[in-house]
């Protein structure tokens, strides 16, 4: 079995990645999560594809593929979250695609910084943010329209933010926007409009359907567009639902923070009474989810929960219960998931398991088949190893 995207709704593709299946830091494009609100375009001549901008600019351009190819690349390591990631675990149901926990994956994006195309054209003093349309085209709310959003010029011109043609060293796949997608690193997913074609310099906010209608939550009794991603946490191992055996469990997972970097994550495994600081291992990069860990002695067997709550470096943490406000987005309130301690000794939780080892070497050995090594080997004949 070689773990795939779990399909969540067909025509067009929404997928979540496996996350447990990849334990890795970056996660690999073909498991990549897919959110489409429309069928991807047809692009027949990536050659012939052609990024234009207008609006209130001195000079108005357009870029194609080969001449963005040829200007200085940049490359970001960033976690990328749907705003509504989790949806499926809301208490009160809300609309939407009913993700559960894997809309969300980490990757390297390179490509062209966006301020290096929007410099040279000389934006008028009055612009306070860019409409960025893609070219995937269909029906929502009764209305035809392409995918579009907008972004404050601000986090526009932060060098960070991309005209991506890449993702993990490779041309970016179909469902992930090929030939090229804006990237803004710590945002919410829907800010990296896919298939990017136009954009456009303005001086009013915009009041496209995926910006006021759809991804925008009620902030001061009003609705605003969700922008900066938010801290959360999740638990991968052991697995929701999981039995182990009494002893010494590895409870581990990921925590994220935006633009933000994670502080602490504190792992609870009495549903929530007392709380015990995990171990950040790994990589700490900002935009890019941590790794975490924590040992849990449990001796009487029993069903428990276990509860994570992570800290932004800011000081921003996960909230207790859902804010309604937030109208089916923006998930990050903790979320119990439930084990069963079985009697028996020794460490018997699920990384122990051949059945899910045999998966997590399938996966890794699927990824190495396709990186380049990045040693010189030099083999002499007659030397042992
Ligand atoms: N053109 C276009 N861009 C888009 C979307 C879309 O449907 N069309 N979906 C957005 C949303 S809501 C998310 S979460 C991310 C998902 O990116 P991915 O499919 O590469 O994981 O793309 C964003 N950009
Ligand atoms: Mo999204």
């Amino acid at each position: 079995m070689s773990p795939a995207r779990r399909i969540v709704t067909s025509g067009p593709e929404n997928s979540e990645t496996p996350l447990e299946q990849v334990p890795s830091w970056v996660t690999p494009n073909r498991l990549f999560f897919v959110r489409n609100h429309f069928e991807p375009p047809v692009v027949t001549d990536a050659r012939a594809w052609e990024l234009t901008l207008e609006g209130l600019v001195a000079r108005p351009m357009r870029w194609t593929l080969a001449q963005l190819e040829a200007m200085p690349q940049h490359g970001v390591f960033a976690t990328v979250e749907c705003a509504g990631n989790g949806r499926s675990f809301l208490k009160e149901k809300a609309e939407g695609v009913q993700w559960g926990a894997g809309a969300i994956g980490h990757a390297e994006w390179t490509g062209v910084r966006l301020r290096d195309l929007l410099e040279p054209t000389g934006i008028k003093a009055s612009a306070t943010e860019i409409i960025f349309e893609g070219a995937d085209r269909g029906e929502e709310g009764g209305k035809t329209m392409n995918f579009s959003r907008s972004l404050p010029l601000a986090k526009a011109l932060h060098p960070d933010t991309l005209v991506a043609l890449r993702m993990n060293g490779e041309a970016l796949e179909p469902n992930h926007g090929a030939p090229l997608r804006l990237f803004v690193p710590g945002w919410y997913g829907v800010a990296s409009v896919k298939w990017l074609r136009t954009m456009r310099v303005t001086d009013q906010p915009y009041q496209g359907y995926f910006q006021t209608t759809k991804y925008s939550i009620i902030r001061g009794g009003r609705r605003q567009p969700l922008g900066p991603g938010s801290v959360k946490s999740e638990v991968l191992s052991p697995a929701a639902g999981a039995q182990v055996g009494a002893g010494t469990v590895r409870i581990a997972g990921v925590a994220w923070a935006g633009e933000a970097g994670v502080g602490r994550v504190d792992v609870s495994t009495d549903g929530g009474r007392t709380w015990h600081a995990a171990h950040l291992t790994g990589i700490d990069q900002p935009y890019s989810w941590r790794q975490w860990e924590a040992l849990w002695t449990v001796t009487a067997p029993g069903d428990y929960e276990i509860v994570t709550r992570a800290h932004s470096s800011r000081g921003e943490t996960q909230p207790i219960e859902y804010d309604r406000d937030n109208l089916g987005y923006l998930i990050n309130v903790v979320r119990p998931v439930r084990v069963r301690v079985k009697a028996g000794d020794g460490a018997a939780d699920d990384f122990a398991d051949p059945g899910t080892w045999s998966v997590y070497m399938e996966a890794y050995a699927e990824e190495n088949r396709r990186r380049p090594l990045d040693v010189q080997l030099a083999f002499t004949a007659g030397d042992g190893i």
